[in-house]
């Protein structure tokens, strides 16, 4: 070495090396895969004129031999059902021939793969998915007929159930989806409306549903990539809650819950349309809209030159288009449609007053002559 500092250099490359070699091994279920420990734990075979499977050290590293017509095989117990795995295997044959690897015993085909390289280590890799029952598999590692012997090392057999189907995972996913509900955001300067599907929380999340997903969440395996994507999705969830517990501080909406009927509120409808009323559904009181009909509000006390977001959550029925609108503020009127039909989703629609302008009329409106829809929770801040 030229220096010490080129000899720290290379420890630091070996120590990276052995800490990648380390990892991989982690949840290896295959004992003495690394054939350390000579045959131990491997069930040997043999053909009638063949010679018994053994270890032997090759650059100061253990590997297996096995000649033509001999076998090494392990069961491996404890498994899940319906889960994953894989086995990997390095080798490489003296000559023509190969050496085949895989799995039997467990509730599935036999499946092999085979190691045929002359020259360098090769990996062989075979995937099985277990039954509905079956918590063993066989490995075998068996060189068959034809000539030559097989050199194996480094046998690795892992979970390898992809993350999206872990039992944890998808607990997790489905406590979180059901937080969120679609979103549609307007802007007068940005007419094109933006339509998320989980771009909201729901108006009905509670804290009990927030506590489930944190806590299937918290069991999702810290080893697994995914779990920061649904970390950081219970923290957009946890935002967005405190934000709509907080919904009614400075909330400039009166009345925006419906809790006193239509106070403060404005109807309209058309000639032969109902005029929008309060009902009461699961203890919520929301406003319904039928027909050609709207209710509007007139919010005071604004800034000029400011720009407000006012939000609602509506859901429709009978192709209604529910629409979120703001008019008389020194601009152009502009709306947010709506049109979940199953949970309430969220529109949203930001202006910004004119020069002189100090308030501003926030309307819900119903335009299909046979739709129905219903809308609360309007916050314009
Ligand atoms: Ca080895
Ligand atoms: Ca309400």
């Amino acid at each position: 070495y030229e220096s010490k500092a080129d000899l720290l250099a290379m420890l630091k490359t070996a120590q990276d090396l052995w800490d990648i070699r380390g990892a991989a091994d982690t949840g290896n279920l295959v004992k003495n895969g690394e054939f350390d420990s000579g045959i131990a734990n491997w069930k040997t075979w043999i053909g009638a004129t063949s010679t018994v499977p053994t270890t032997t050290q090759e650059n100061g590293n253990n590997i297996l031999r096995l000649q033509t017509s001999s076998s090494v095989e392990q069961t491996i117990s404890g498994l899940q059902p319906n889960t994953t795995y894989t086995l990997e295997v390095y080798g490489k044959v003296d000559s023509n021939g190969y050496v085949s690897v895989g799995f039997k015993n467990y509730g599935g085909d036999q499946i092999t793969a085979r190691l045929n390289s002359t020259t360098e280590y090769a990996k062989a890799s075979v995937t099985i998915r277990t039954g509905a029952t079956n918590k063993a598999v066989t490995i075998f590692l068996l060189k068959g007929a034809g000539t030559g012997a097989g050199s194996i090392d480094d046998v690795q057999f892992k979970d390898s159930t992809p993350e999206g189907e872990r039992p944890e995972v998808m607990a997790a996913t489905e406590a979180l989806a059901a937080l969120f509900t679609a979103q549609t955001s307007v802007s007068t300067t940005h007419l094109t409306p933006v339509t998320k599907d989980n771009g909201a929380i729901k108006m009905t999340t509670t804290d009990a549903d927030i506590a489930t997903a944190t806590e299937k969440v918290a069991a999702v395996p810290a080893n697994l990539k995914v779990k920061a994507t649904l970390e950081a999705e219970l923290a957009r969830a946890t935002a967005l809650f405190a934000n709509l517990q907080a919904s009614q501080t400075a909330n400039l909406t009166k009345n925006s819950q419906f809790d006193n009927n239509l106070t403060n509120w404005k109807t309209w409808a058309a000639a032969t349309a109902v005029t929008p009323v309060v009902i009461t559904e699961n203890g919520n009181k929301v406003v319904k809209l039928e027909g050609n009909s709207s209710v509007e509000q007139t919010i005071t006390g604004l800034l000029p030159n400011t720009t407000y977001t006012v939000s609602m959550y509506g859901k429709v029925e009978a192709g209604a288009r529910l629409s979120i609108g703001v008019k008389s503020f020194g601009g152009a009127q502009a709306n947010a449609y709506v049109t979940a039909t199953t949970d309430y989703a969220q529109g949203t629609l930001t202006f910004t007053t004119g020069a002189t302008n100090t308030s501003a009329i926030i309307f819900l409106s119903q335009g299909n002559v046979s739709g129905i829809a219903y809308a609360d929770l309007v916050v314009t801040k």
